[in-house]
């Protein structure tokens, strides 16, 4: 059945469904949602948990007493709706005091800010239980080559995740850092714009065990690469701490797209793999409904998403139990990538000796193998359409 339940751990951020559809040609469609209702309405149709910024729960500048009221009734939403927070994050990119960045601004009074704001909401995180910390730097960017010395700024951006650590460390805190890239959108150049970098990014901090990655679906499409690649290096990498999906059309802006619409044929690869690397993690929708949507089409995206996801799960592993495909990998040599291309303990020296590996080996005749990968990806393509 494709009905969600809480065992397939589906999590939603606030500002998805929550988004007014304010773009920057046009203003709100859509009044605010108010997270409690949030919280119901995602727990009706079987997710499992959110995730926000500070300022999705908390309205940036409310006072103390508003913040704690506040918080106190979304925490009896969630034990009444036996809803999770497995993940949460901060708003560094809407308030105006963040349009050069927060960690990398160049302004220090700005870094310094940045920081605070995100302990603040770290501890907030780690008291509804969530585990992980995304981190987007949507405004750590540029727009002009001088404005930005991208070496120094990537010092600034260690320093703070330095920092963090630390202060994650110190006060004993189960919680890691996922940092989700992005090429563009909204600065002209964004810091850490694919997961490669991301992942090169991590060696260089203080403390990589307690970083991973987020990867979305449409940053990686907007920058023309390929998702499920992407995916499975972060996996082999041991460094996918946190997903999140959306769909998107090619190379453009970036379109949050309900999960399964754009690249169908990267979704179903994509939770071929997530479901064969058996992850366990939270499988969270980063959307946005249409701002052509009223509420009932906000709900229908939602639903849209998990279900997708479960139709694309229930092809995949369709494909996989197909003993004609099982046949197909074979003569595509899956098998034979699987082995590795030295002998146990093989030496370049018994290398050079082996005379089949080169002064005996046919290249012509090798090279005139086919590899029967149509044949392979279109029973892929069947099991995906339903065709078998
Ligand atoms: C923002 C961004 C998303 C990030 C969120 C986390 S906020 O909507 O476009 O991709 O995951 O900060
Ligand atoms: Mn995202
Ligand atoms: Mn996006
Ligand atoms: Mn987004």
């Amino acid at each position: 059945s494709y009905q969600p339940t809480p065992a397939d751990k589906f999590s939603f951020g606030l500002w998805t469904v929550g988004w007014q559809g304010r773009d920057p040609f046009g203003d709100a469609t859509r009044p605010a949602l108010d997270p409690v209702e949030t919280l119901s309405r995602l727990a009706e149709l079987g997710a499992y948990g959110v995730s926000f910024h500070d300022d999705d729960l908390i309205p940036f500048g409310s006072s103390q007493t508003e913040r704690e009221a506040v918080i106190k009734r979304f925490r009896q939403a969630l034990d009444s709706t036996g809803m999770k927070v497995p993940a949460a994050t901060t708003n560094l990119f809407t308030h105006p005091v963040f349009k050069d960045g927060a960690f990398t601004a160049n302004d220090r009074d700005i870094r310094r800010y940045a920081l605070r704001k995100t302990m603040r909401n770290i501890d907030l995180a780690v008291e509804l239980g969530a585990e992980t910390y995304v981190a987007w730097g949507g405004r750590e960017g540029a727009e002009s080559g001088g404005a930005k010395d991208v070496r120094v700024a990537l010092d600034r951006f260690k320093e703070a995740f330095d920092l963090l650590a630390e202060y994650v460390v110190s006060q004993g805190y189960n919680l890691r850092f996922a940092l989700e890239p992005k090429p563009n959108e909204p600065r002209g150049d964004i810091l850490l714009p694919t997961v490669g970098h991301a992942l090169a990014f991590i060696e260089k901090l203080e403390r990589p065990e307690l970083f991973g990655v987020n990867p979305e679906v449409g940053h990686e499409q907007m920058a023309g690469l390929n998702f499920p690649h992407g995916i499975a290096q972060a996996l082999w990498a041991g460094k996918l701490y946190h997903i999140d999906l959306n769909g998107q059309n090619g190379i453009k802006y970036d379109q949050d797209l309900r999960f399964g619409a754009g690249d169908l044929r990267a979704a179903f690869w994509l939770v071929d793999l997530l479901e064969s690397a058996g992850w366990d993690g939270p499988k969270v929708f980063d959307f946005k409904p249409p701002r052509t949507e009223d509420f009932d089409g906000v709900w229908a995206s939602a639903a849209g998403c998990m279900r997708n996801y479960l139709i694309l799960k229930e092809r995949a592993a369709a494909f996989r139990a197909d003993p004609a495909v099982q046949e197909a990998l074979r003569a595509s040599r899956l098998d034979d990538l699987a082995r590795p291309t030295l002998e146990p303990g093989e030496t370049p020296a018994a290398l050079l000796a082996d005379r089949t590996a080169f002064e005996d080996f046919d290249p012509e005749a090798a090279g005139a193998r086919g590899m029967a990968f149509e044949a392979l990806d279109q029973l892929a393509m069947d099991h995906l359409l339903g065709a078998r």
